[in-house]
C-alpha cells in the first residue's frame, strides 16, 4: 500500500512544489540559452568565414535569431532566479553545486563546439587553397599549351619569306574549352617596330647611325630636343664608358646604380635610363583627326631582348607610317607613301625594290634596318577560369627555315 504525502495540499507542499518548477524552468532556459548561443557562434562564424557570398546574408540573420533566443533565454533566466531568490528563501545544500556542474557540461560543450567548428573552417580553407592552386597548375598549363599552337601557327607559315600583317599567325583567337577555361591568344609582330637595342650596335659608316633614327622618332612624337635621349640611350647600351651619360652619372642619383653596357632585356629597365620616363610611352589623347608630330613612342618602338651582329631590321610589310618615316628620315614622305600604296595591293617581295627610289648610298644606308618578313614575335596569353586568370608572355625568334627559338617566357606575362 502506498504512503499517502501527509502534506499533500498542504502550504509547505505547494512552496515546495512551485520552488522545484521555478528551478526546472530556469535550469531549461539555461540549456535553451546556452545551447543558443553556441548554435548562434557557429552559424555566425560559418556565415562570415566558410559560407559563399550568396549564402552569407541568409546564415548571418539566422545567427542573429539564436543569438537572440540564447540572450532572452538567459535574460529571462535572470529574472526568475530573482524571483525565486526573493520568494522561495529555502536553499537546500548541494543544490549550489547541481546548479555549477550543469554550467560546466555546458561551457565544455560550448568549448567543443567552437573547436570543431575552428577545425571545420581552418580544414575549408586548407580544401580551398588547394583548389585555387589546382585551378592555377590548369590555367598555367591551358596558356603554355596557347602560346605553343601560337608558335606552331608561326612555324607552319607557308610563305617564309615575306611576312604581312594579313597572314594566319597574326590573328588572335578565344578558345573554351567544355570545363570552362577560357585563353585568349594575341601575336604581334615585333618588327613593326623600330628595336631600340640596336643602338648597341657599333656605328658603321655605310649604315644611317641608329641614334639618328631614334631622334626621328622622338621628333615625330612630338619631342624636340630628342639629342639627349638618344645619346643617353646609346651610352646606356653600348659596351664602353666613354661618354657623357655613363655610369659616373648615375653613381650621383639617389639610389645611385651603374649604366647596364649591354643591350635592354624589359621595358621597366629602360625607365634607368636618362630621360626616359613613363610618360613618355603615354599615349597622346586624341580630338579629330591626328596631325604632325603627334605620334605615339609606344607604337614606334620595342624593346627585343636579343644579342646581334646587325640591327634587327624594320617589316617594310608591317610597319607603321611613323615607324618607316622614322627609319628613311622625316624628309621621305613621298617615298613612305609609296611603299605604303603599294603594299596595299600586295606585300613587298624584296626590300631593294622598295628602295629604288634612293641612290645607291642612301639605298646602302637604311636597307640594314629594313626587311620583308619578320624575325621577332611577342605571343601574350591570358587564361582565365573561375574569376582566377593568368598571363603569360612570349618572346620568340623565328628562324629563316621556320624553326623558332623561344628568347623569353615569362609566366605573369609583363616583362614591362
Ligand atoms: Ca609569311
Ligand atoms: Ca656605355
Amino acid at each position: 500500500m502506498a504512503s499517502r504525502d501527509p502534506y499533500a495540499g498542504t502550504d509547505v507542499h505547494r512552496f515546495h512544489a512551485t520552488r522545484r518548477r521555478l528551478k526546472k524552468i530556469t535550469l531549461v532556459l539555461l540549456m535553451i540559452g546556452l545551447i543558443s548561443l553556441v548554435i548562434g557562434a557557429g552559424l555566425l562564424l560559418y556565415g562570415l568565414l566558410i559560407a559563399r557570398l550568396s549564402a552569407r546574408g541568409r546564415m548571418v540573420i539566422m545567427a542573429e535569431i539564436y543569438l537572440g533566443i540564447g540572450g532572452f533565454a538567459l535574460l529571462a533566466r535572470i529574472l526568475l532566479e530573482a524571483v525565486r531568490d526573493r520568494h522561495f528563501r529555502h536553499k537546500r545544500p548541494g543544490a549550489g553545486r547541481e546548479g555549477m556542474a550543469l554550467v560546466l557540461v555546458l561551457l565544455v560543450l560550448a568549448l567543443v563546439s567552437a573547436l570543431v567548428i575552428e577545425a571545420q573552417v581552418s580544414s575549408r580553407a586548407a580544401l580551398r587553397r588547394e583548389r585555387e592552386a589546382l585551378l592555377r597548375t590548369r590555367l598555367e598549363l591551358a596558356a603554355a599549351d596557347a602560346a605553343r599552337l601560337a608558335l606552331q601557327r608561326l612555324a607552319d607559315d607557308p610563305d617564309l619569306a615575306v611576312d604581312s600583317t594579313n597572314e594566319e599567325w597574326a590573328a588572335s583567337s578565344e578558345v573554351m574549352d567544355p570545363a570552362g577555361l577560357t585563353t585568349w591568344t594575341w601575336v604581334e609582330d615585333e618588327n613593326r617596330f623600330f628595336d631600340l637595342n640596336n643602338l648597341a650596335l657599333p656605328a658603321r659608316p655605310s649604315w644611317r647611325p641608329a641614334a639618328e633614327i631614334v631622334m626621328d622618332l622622338l621628333t615625330l612624337c612630338g619631342d624636340f630636343e630628342p639629342v639627349g635621349k638618344a645619346d643617353a640611350l646609346g651610352d646606356w647600351l653600348d659596351d664602353n664608358a666613354e661618354g657623357a651619360w655613363e655610369t659616373g652619372f648615375y653613381r650621383e642619383l639617389k639610389p645611385p646604380y651603374a649604366a647596364a653596357n649591354r643591350i635592354l632585356l624589359s621595358w621597366p629597365e629602360l625607365l634607368l635610363v636618362r630621360g626616359f620616363s613613363r610618360d613618355l610611352f603615354a599615349r597622346k589623347p586624341r580630338y579629330g583627326l591626328r596631325g604632325a608630330f603627334q605620334a605615339d613612342l609606344v607604337d614606334q618602338v620595342t624593346v627585343i631582348p636579343a644579342a646581334r651582329e646587325a640591327p634587327v631590321p624594320v617589316n617594310l610589310n608591317t610597319a607603321g607610317e611613323d615607324v618607316l618615316r622614322g627609319v628613311l628620315g622625316i624628309q621621305r614622305d613621298e617615298m613612305v607613301r609609296l611603299i605604303l600604296t603599294r603594299r596595299a595591293r600586295a606585300p613587298l617581295r624584296s626590300v631593294e625594290t622598295a628602295l629604288v627610289m634612293l641612290d645607291k648610298d642612301a639605298r646602302a644606308a637604311v636597307a640594314p634596318y629594313l626587311d620583308v618578313r619578320s624575325h621577332f614575335f611577342r605571343v601574350d596569353v591570358r587564361a582565365d577560369a573561375e574569376g582566377q586568370a593568368v598571363r603569360l608572355r612570349v618572346i620568340a625568334r623565328r628562324l629563316k627555315d621556320g624553326r623558332i627559338e623561344v628568347v623569353q617566357w615569362c609566366p605573369g606575362g609583363e616583362t614591362g
